[in-house]
C-alpha cells in the first residue's frame, strides 16, 4: 500500500488529551456527581428502564472517587451507521485506555456494524492492526453497518456471542439510534444479570447527537470544515467568473447544523435552515420566492452570481412536503409486498397517486418526475425516505428558474440566471480528522475504556469544556437514559434519544440571522481554506464556530 506524506506525518501526531487523562488513567477515579439525570423523566420512559434510570453523571478526577479496577478487560467495539472522521481514533483511544488499565486487556471489533455481533464476525484489534489507522479517516478498520440491534432475540444472541467469547463489555460507536439501542441493551444486560457492560460514544457528522451534557458528536468538526473549504473555493470562483449561481446541498439529515456551520464559516448569499422553515410553516413556494428576490436584487446591482446553501433535510421540513412524505411512508409500509411487484416508475406513481389523499396527491403531481421517483425509492431501516438521495437542490433550481422566466416575460427580471448544483456529503465523511476530532476521539475512546474499568453500564462517553483547549477538557460519562424522549416510531410510541436540531434562539443561529441580510446583498465571502493539521494552535486546533458560539458567555 502506498502511503501519502500527510498520512505518514499524521502517524507522528500525538492527540492532545485532557491533563487528567494524560497523567495516567491508573491514578484517576470516577466521581459520581450530584447531577442525577433522568429522575424527572415521564413514567412512560422510566418504565422501559427500571434498573438504569436516575443514575448520576460521572466525572474523572485524579486521585478521587471510585478507582478503576486494575484487572484485564476483554472489550468489543462496533462502528454503527454513517462514517464520521475520528472513528479510528476512538478505537485507538479505547485500545490505549484499556492497556493502561491493565496491559493484558484485549480489544476486539465486530465487523460491519451491529450485524457483525449477530453473525459473530469478530477480529482482535492488536497494536499491529490499530497503529496504521491512528489519525486517519474512515471506518475501514472494521467497517460499519446500519443493522439495528433492537429486539429481545438480538439481545439474547448478543449475550450468547459475548459469553462464548468471554467479553466483559461492548462499546457502541454510533448516532442517536445506535445509542438508544445501547441504552436498551444496557438495561437488558442488568435485567438478565449478565454482568456485561454497554457504553456508547457520540458519533455523527450531522451534529444532532448532543445535549447540555454531550457537547458535540465527533466528525461534525472535520466534515463541516471540509465542506466549508469547498464552498469557499466555489464562492471565490463565483465572484471571479461572475456568471453562475451555485446551489449546494449539504448532508445532515433532518438537522441543519452542518449548513449553519458552513454559513458561519463562508458567509454565503443564502443559507436555508430547515428548522426555521418548519417553525415558520413556510411553503416551497415561499422559499422559492425568497431565493428569487435575492437573485433579482443582486442582479439589479450587476451581480448575476451567488451561493445558496441547502440543508439535506429541507424537503422534510416544508410542512406540505413533510405531510406528503409521511403519507407515502405509511402507504409503502402498509403495502410493502404489493408495491415491490410494481416494476416501472409509471406504475408506482400511478398507484401512489391513487392511494394518496386529495391534497397530498395534488402536491405530488406538482413535483418534477425525477423528484417523484426519488420519493418512492427504497426506505431506510426505519421505513423513512432517504433524504440524501433526493435532489432538493435541483428541485429548487428548477422552480427558481421557472419563476425567473415568468418575471423576465413581464419585464420584472432583466438579468441572467445560469446555475450549477452540487451535493457535499460523502466528500467529508472520511477526511483525515482535524486536530480537534483527533484529540476529541482519542479522549472519547480512553474515557469509554475508563468507564468500563469503573463498572459503568448504560453510559455515553462524554467530554465537557470542548470550546476550551483540550488540556482543560473534562472527561466523564452521562447516563444514556437521561437523554431519552418519547417519539412515534413505526406507529408506536417508543423511547428514543432526542435528536438535537438547530435552535433558532441559540447563539449560532442568532449570529447567522443578524448578518444574513447583508451577506445576501454583498459578496462578503469568507474563505476558510483547507483544514490545517500543523502550525499555530489558533489555526490548527480551532473547534467549530458552532461550538464556540454555543459556549460563549
Ligand atoms: P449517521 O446518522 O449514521 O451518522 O449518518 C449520517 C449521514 O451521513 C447523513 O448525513 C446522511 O443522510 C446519511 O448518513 C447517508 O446515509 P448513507 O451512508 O447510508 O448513504
Amino acid at each position: 500500500m502506498s502511503i501519502s506524506p500527510l498520512q505518514q506525518a499524521r502517524y507522528q501526531y500525538q492527540p492532545k488529551v485532557p491533563q487528567a487523562l494524560a497523567e495516567g488513567i491508573d491514578k484517576l477515579g470516577a466521581v459520581e456527581t450530584d447531577e442525577p439525570i433522568g429522575t424527572d423523566l415521564p413514567a412512560e420512559i422510566r418504565e422501559h428502564f427500571p434498573l438504569t434510570v436516575g443514575r448520576s453523571v460521572l466525572r474523572f478526577r485524579a486521585g478521587e472517587g471510585r478507582a478503576a479496577q486494575q484487572k484485564p478487560f476483554r472489550v468489543a467495539a462496533i462502528l454503527s451507521g454513517g462514517q464520521a472522521p475520528g472513528g479510528h481514533n476512538v478505537i485507538a483511544g479505547l485500545f490505549d485506555g484499556l492497556k493502561k488499565v491493565h496491559p493484558d486487556s484485549r480489544l476486539f471489533g465486530f465487523r460491519n456494524g451491529p450485524g457483525g455481533i449477530l453473525e459473530d464476525n469478530c477480529v482482535e484489534l492488536t497494536a499491529e492492526l490499530v497503529d496504521p489507522y491512528r489519525n486517519t479517516g474512515g471506518f475501514d478498520i472494521i467497517g460499519s453497518g446500519r443493522t439495528k440491534l433492537e429486539t429481545e432475540e438480538q439481545f439474547k444472541r448478543t449475550v450468547e456471542v459475548f459469553r462464548q467469547r468471554r467479553l466483559d463489555a461492548l462499546v457502541v460507536i454510533g448516532g442517536d439510534d445506535s445509542n438508544t439501542n445501547a441504552a436498551l441493551l444496557a438495561e437488558y444486560m442488568e435485567r438478565e444479570q449478565t454482568g456485561i457492560q454497554v457504553i456508547g460514544v457520540p458519533k455523527t457528522i450531522d451534529g444532532d447527537l448532543k445535549s447540555e451534557y454531550v457537547e458535540a458528536s465527533f466528525g461534525f468538526d472535520t466534515a463541516s470544515k471540509t465542506y466549508a473549504e469547498l464552498i469557499g473555493n466555489i464562492a471565490r470562483d463565483a465572484s471571479s467568473a461572475r456568471k453562475y449561481w451555485h446551489f449546494i446541498k449539504l448532508m445532515g439529515r433532518s438537522a441543519s447544523h452542518i449548513a449553519l456551520e458552513c454559513a458561519l464559516q463562508t458567509q454565503p448569499n443564502i443559507c436555508i435552515i430547515s428548522e426555521e422553515v418548519a417553525e415558520k410553516h413556510q411553503t416551497l413556494g415561499e422559499i422559492v420566492e425568497q431565493v428569487v428576490n435575492t437573485i433579482c436584487e443582486r442582479s439589479e446591482q450587476g451581480d448575476d452570481f451567488g451561493i445558496v446553501l441547502v440543508p439535506e433535510g429541507l424537503i422534510e421540513a416544508i410542512p406540505e412536503m413533510n405531510a406528503l412524505i409521511s403519507e407515502i411512508n405509511e402507504l409503502l409500509a402498509a403495502d410493502e409486498e404489493y408495491f415491490a411487484t410494481l416494476k416501472t416508475f409509471e406504475d408506482q406513481s400511478e398507484w401512489v397517486n391513487r392511494k394518496l389523499s386529495r391534497d397530498r396527491s395534488y402536491v405530488f403531481s406538482t413535483l418534477p418526475n425525477e423528484i417523484q421517483r426519488q420519493l418512492l425509492m427504497d426506505r431506510d431501516p426505519h421505513g423513512n425516505v432517504q433524504v440524501s438521495r433526493i435532489d432538493t437542490e435541483r428541485l429548487l433550481v428548477e422552480m427558481v428558474e421557472a419563476r425567473l422566466d415568468e418575471l423576465k416575460a413581464n419585464g420584472r427580471f432583466k438579468g441572467k440566471f445560469s446555475h450549477q448544483h452540487h451535493f457535499f456529503g460523502y466528500e467529508g465523511r472520511c477526511a483525515f480528522p482535524s486536530n480537534f476530532d483527533s484529540d476529541y476521539c482519542q479522549t472519547l475512546g480512553m474515557t469509554a475504556g475508563l468507564l468500563i474499568a469503573c463498572g459503568a453500564n448504560g453510559y455515553i462517553s462524554a467530554v465537557r469544556g470542548l470550546a476550551r483547549p483540550s488540556s482543560e477538557w473534562e472527561a466523564g460519562g452521562i447516563p444514556l437514559v437521561g437523554m431519552m424522549t418519547m417519539e412515534k416510531r413505526k406507529g408506536k410510541m417508543t423511547p428514543v434519544i432526542e435528536k438535537a436540531l438547530v435552535v433558532t434562539d441559540g447563539n449560532p443561529f442568532r449570529t447567522f440571522a443578524a448578518h444574513r441580510d447583508r451577506w445576501a446583498k454583498e459578496s462578503d465571502y469568507r474563505f476558510p481554506g483547507a483544514i490545517q493539521y500543523f502550525g499555530p494552535s489558533e489555526i490548527a486546533d480551532q473547534p467549530s464556530l458552532t461550538l464556540k458560539l454555543e459556549h460563549q458567555a
